[in-house]
C-alpha cells in the first residue's frame, strides 16, 4: 500500500510503531523496520546517553529507516532533541506536549518531524510550525491520552490540515487499518499490538495481561492531575482511583506511580505496577512476530479496501 506516508518515510507499509516508554527499545524498533514499517525508539525518560546507545544498536540491526519518539515531559528532552540530530536519525515523533521549540533545529538538519497530537488545534499549530505529518491519537490509546476518540478525531484532523495524517488509538488488525484509511488517514501507528509481539522485551506477565484483556479491562488514572494515563486495571489503578476521589494531593499520587511502569515492564509486577495498554488489548489474542503482525494486518486491510474480502475474515 502506497500513501504519502510510505513515500515520505521510504517504507513499504504505512505502519508505524508507537514510541512506548520502556517498551520501544532498539530490538522492537529494528524488528518493525525490518518488517517494512517504521520502528520507533521511545526515548521516554531515559538519560540522553542511553538514547544515543539505543540509536546505535538499532542501526546495527537494521538498514531500514527508523525513528525516535521524544516525550516532551522528559527533563532531558532538550538533550535528546540534539542527539537525534547528531546521530542523523531520519524521523522524530513527539508526545505529551508541543515540540515547536525544536522544530527549527530538526528541520534545518533534515529530520522528518511527526508530532503526536490529540486535538485539531495542536495539529494545525504543528502544520504551521513545519511538521511533515501528524499522528492523530485517540483516547482509546494506552499511556498518556487526550480526550477525543479516534473515530471523531481522525477525520477532523484530516480535514483541518494538508499534511498527511497517521491514525493511532484502537487499531490492532486489518479492519482497524482499513477503517482509519477510510477516515482519511494515510498511515496507522500501533502500540499495544507491538507490546505483545515476539520481539517486544516486556516481561511475560505484561504480555499475558494484554493477551488476556477484555474490552472493559482498561481504565484511566490521573484525570485529576491533568495527565490522564490509560492502563489495565489492577491493584495500583484501584488504589490510585480511590486516592483521586479522596482528593489527595499530587505528590501522594505520584508516589504510587513512581517507577511503576518500569516495574511492570521489566520485573513483571502486574499487581502494583503500571500496565499501559490501549482499549484494543481485548482484540489481541496471540503473541506474533512483528513480520507476522504487519503482513497479516496489511493483507486484511488491502482486501477490505479493495472490496475483495469482508470484515468477518479476521486475521
Ligand atoms: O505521549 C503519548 N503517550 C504517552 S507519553 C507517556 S509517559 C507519561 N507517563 C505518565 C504521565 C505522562 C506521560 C506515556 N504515554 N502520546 C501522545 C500524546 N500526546 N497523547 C496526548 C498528547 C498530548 C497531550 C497534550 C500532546 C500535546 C498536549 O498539549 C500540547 C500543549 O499545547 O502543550
Amino acid at each position: 500500500m502506497k500513501t504519502r506516508i510510505t513515500e515520505l518515510l521510504g517504507i513499504e507499509t504505512p505502519i508505524i510503531q508507537g514510541g512506548m516508554a520502556w517498551v520501544a527499545e532498539h530490538q522492537l524498533a529494528a524488528a518493525v523496520s525490518n518488517a517494512g514499517g517504521l520502528g520507533i525508539i521511545g526515548a521516554a525518560s531515559a538519560p540522553a546517553d542511553v538514547v544515543r546507545s539505543e540509536i546505535r544498536k538499532c542501526k546495527e540491526l537494521t538498514d531500514k529507516p527508523f525513528g525516535v519518539n521524544i516525550m516532551l515531559l522528559n527533563p532531558n528532552a532538550d538533550e535528546v532533541a540534539q542527539i537525534v540530530v547528531e546521530e542523523k536519525v531520519k524521523v522524530v515523533t513527539t508526545g505529551a506536549g508541543n515540540p515547536s521549540k525544536y522544530m527549527d533545529l530538526w528541520k534545518a538538519n533534515g529530520v522528518i518531524v511527526i508530532p503526536v497530537v490529540a486535538s485539531v488545534a495542536l495539529a494545525k499549530m504543528m502544520e504551521r510550525a513545519g511538521a511533515d505529518a501528524v499522528v492523530a491519537e485517540g483516547m482509546e490509546s494506552g499511556g498518556h491520552i487526550g480526550a477525543t476518540t479516534s473515530f471523531a478525531l481522525i477525520p477532523q484532523v484530516v480535514d483541518a490540515v494538508s499534511i498527511p495524517v497517521i491514525a493511532a488509538g484502537g487499531m490492532a488488525d486489518g479492519r482497524g487499518v482499513a477503517a482509519a484509511m477510510m477516515l482519511g488517514a494515510e498511515g496507522v501507528q500501533m502500540g499495544t499490538r507491538f507490546v505483545a509481539s515476539k520481539e517486544s522485551i516486556v516481561h511475560a506477565n505484561y504480555k499475558e495481561k494484554i493477551l488476556k484483556a477484555k474490552d472493559i479491562d482498561s481504565t484511566v488514572t490521573g484525570n485529576s492531575t491533568g495527565h490522564p494515563v490509560r492502563c489495565i486495571r489492577n491493584k495500583m489503578t484501584n488504589e490510585y482511583s480511590r486516592l483521586e476521589k479522596e482528593g489527595v494531593d499530587f505528590m501522594e499520587l505520584e508516589k504510587l506511580t513512581l517507577g511503576s511502569l518500569r516495574r511492570a515492564v521489566m520485573e513483571g509486577d502486574v499487581v502494583s505496577g503500571t500496565i499501559m495498554a490501549g482499549q484494543i488489548a481485548g482484540l489481541i489474542k496471540e503473541e506474533k512476530s512483528c513480520q507476522e503482525i504487519i503482513s497479516e494486518i496489511m493483507e486484511q486491510a488491502e482486501g477490505l479496501l479493495s472490496g475483495k474480502s469482508d470484515c468477518g475474515e479476521k486475521k
